[in-house]
């Protein structure tokens, strides 16, 4: 244990993951097995980012390949990356990608587990060298192992998840996870190629000082938004907003803070996914302690119409989507 660098140098994702598997009631390692293969995809797609400004310099990594082929963009990337490791892993046997309008159906009717994933959120920061990240759901199919996979075994309630965690690319990479069972994360040590638990269970602050809205579209949100953001201001509280949601919640998580995206007039059901962005959050958030809303609803509570479906989001520490819930009702 080396409490100078902050984290128990010999605890690695893999050893942690393998001291957990009894936590499962069925524990076959299968779930543990998807986890790893996130894992892994998740440092190629690191390693992708971190040459992204190099990658159109011709020759400096040699990285055009054979037929000289323009380089793809790295959201195209991560959902081959991803996909990639999750087929090859061979326990899901259907993924919902935001970056593909169909569900993904493996063929693989052995597989027990649906994967819902954003392979890597925040593009409008990608090519500017900020903060973006990985998000991903995991539930158990509900029909018969064996079966052609149906309808209901993709639109389960975020309450169903068995397994949620994100990829934040930032100053280091980390990978934030739960199975149920509280919230647990890892900073990647490049040069050991090594995921190890720096932040063991992750308990969320009751309240915050941080509210992280994008404020352009003031003129488009409800009266008890505003009103709201305007208390955060009275209060002084500090406005931070990344416009890279994994960043953003990753941070209030730790600090303390609520990231709000509402629904605007453009936007009526607001701008993010249920399946892969807000569920997966909201489960880690109430893992840690947190909460998540649609402004009215639990997030994990609301049961999917569609694939791409998408929600309002309040998310954060537990007093502040209270009361924001509070400012909505009295202009209702
Ligand atoms: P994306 O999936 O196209 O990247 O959009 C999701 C992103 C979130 O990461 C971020 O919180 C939000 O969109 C920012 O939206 P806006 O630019 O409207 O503030
Ligand atoms: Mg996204």
């Amino acid at each position: 244990n080396n409490s100078a660098l902050g984290y128990s140098v010999g605890v690695t994702l893999d050893r942690f993951i393998k001291s957990k598997q009894d936590d499962f009631p069925f524990a076959s390692g299968e779930l543990s097995q998807i986890l790893r293969d996130i894992a892994l995809a998740s440092k190629i797609v690191n390693r992708e980012i971190n040459r992204a400004g190099l990658s159109n310099i011709s020759g400096a990594f040699g990285n055009t390949n054979v037929q000289g082929e323009e380089q793809q963009k790295l959201d195209v990337v991560a959902n081959i990356r991803f996909c990639r490791a999750l087929t090859k892993g061979g326990e899901v046997c259907a993924i919902v990608s935001e970056e593909d309008d169909e569900v993904i159906d493996l063929q693989n009717s052995s597989g027990k587990y649906v994967v819902a994933m954003d392979p890597l959120d925040g593009s409008s920061n990608i090519d500017v060298n900020i903060s973006i990240g990985t998000i991903f759901s995991i539930y158990r199919r509900v029909t018969p192992v064996g079966s052609p996979i149906q309808p209901e075994d993709i639109m389960q309630p975020g309450s169903k998840q068995v397994a949620a965690g994100y990829v934040l690319y930032g100053s280091s990479t980390m990978l934030v996870y739960t199975t149920g069972k509280g919230v647990n994360g890892f900073t990647y040590e490049q040069s050991l190629g090594e995921f190890f638990l720096s932040h063991p269970n992750v308990t969320a602050p009751e309240n915050g000082s941080i509210y992280s809205i994008n404020e352009g579209l003031k003129s488009q949100v409800s009266d008890g938004v505003n009103n709201y953001i305007e208390a955060c201001k009275e209060r002084n509280y500090s406005a931070r907003y990344i416009g890279s949601l994994v960043a953003d919640f990753h941070r209030n998580l730790l600090k303390g803070g609520i990231y709000i995206y509402p629904s605007t007039a453009k936007a009526p059901h607001g701008k993010l996914r249920l399946l892969y962005e807000a569920n997966s959050l909201a489960f880690i958030a109430e893992q840690a302690g947190a909460s998540a809303t649609d402004g009215k609803n639990r997030i994990l509570d609301i049961k999917p119409t569609s694939l791409h479906q998408r929600t309002p989001l309040y998310i954060g520490s537990k007093a502040m989507v209270e009361e924001s819930q509070e400012f909505l009702k009295e202009t209702e």
